[in-house]
């Protein structure tokens, strides 16, 4: 239990002012890109995006959470996303859209990373993921995308390496996307947001 002496305290430290941790947030391409720290189960965007493995039935990471906050509207229409079009299962580097369920956001894209030192050509792959969930979210009339750090968890993906293939991929999708205004990336930790924003390539 945390005691304050001043009660004006307590309300600064609830609205996360002077809390260490509270969440800096910087932009890119003239705003269109805002990188910051959280949890992307709570933001109120037309889209989050999720990171899926290709069974599209869930898992732990971010998407394990997705589904727990999203609840069992997310996990049926993945289901039947699965028996309609992908019966072998969502191939890494694809993205598709569902229902968000009980998320505060409108839609979730459900993309597939690579796996790293079993996938081929995982840059490739993991750039794909950017490019399609954008165009996808642009196709739908989405203006705002959150992204959390595709592959960088259980896939493995050095996050060094996802930070540049990451923001190349976005700026070039985002060039041929006027519709969405806003692109986060959300990042589970301060350490990690670091190591983005020392290699990103906006
Ligand atoms: N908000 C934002 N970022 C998060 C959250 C959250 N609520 N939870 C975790 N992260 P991962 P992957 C960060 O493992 O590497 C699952 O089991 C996390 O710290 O979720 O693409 C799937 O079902 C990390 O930086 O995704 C697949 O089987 C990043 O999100 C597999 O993991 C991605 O970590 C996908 O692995």
């Amino acid at each position: 239990l945390r005691m304050f002496e001043e009660p004006a305290a307590a309300l600064r430290w609830v609205r996360g002012e002077d809390r260490p941790e509270a969440s800096m947030s910087y932009e890119f391409l003239n705003g269109r890109v805002e990188v910051r720290t959280g949890d992307i189960t709570g933001l109120k965007v037309d889209a989050v995006v999720n990171a899926a493995n290709s069974s599209l039935l869930g898992g732990g990471g971010v998407d394990g959470a997705i589904h727990r906050r999203g609840g069992q509207e997310i996990l049926r229409a993945c289901q039947e996303l699965r028996e309609t079009c992908y019966p072998r299962g969502l191939p890494a580097g694809e993205a598709v859209l569902t229902t968000a369920g009980n998320l505060p956001a409108r839609y979730v894209i459900h993309t597939v990373g690579p796996v790293w030192g079993r996938d081929q050509q995982p840059d490739t792959l993991l750039a794909s993921c950017y490019k399609k969930s954008i165009a996808l979210a642009a196709n739908h009339a989405l203006g705002s995308v959150a992204f959390p750090a595709i592959s960088t968890g259980a896939y493995g993906y050095p996050k060094d390496e996802a930070a540049a293939i990451a923001s190349t991929a976005i700026s070039e999708a985002l060039s041929q996307a006027d519709a969405i205004e806003r692109v986060s990336l959300v990042f589970f930790s301060d350490a990690d947001l670091d190591v983005f924003l020392a290699n990103q390539q906006f």
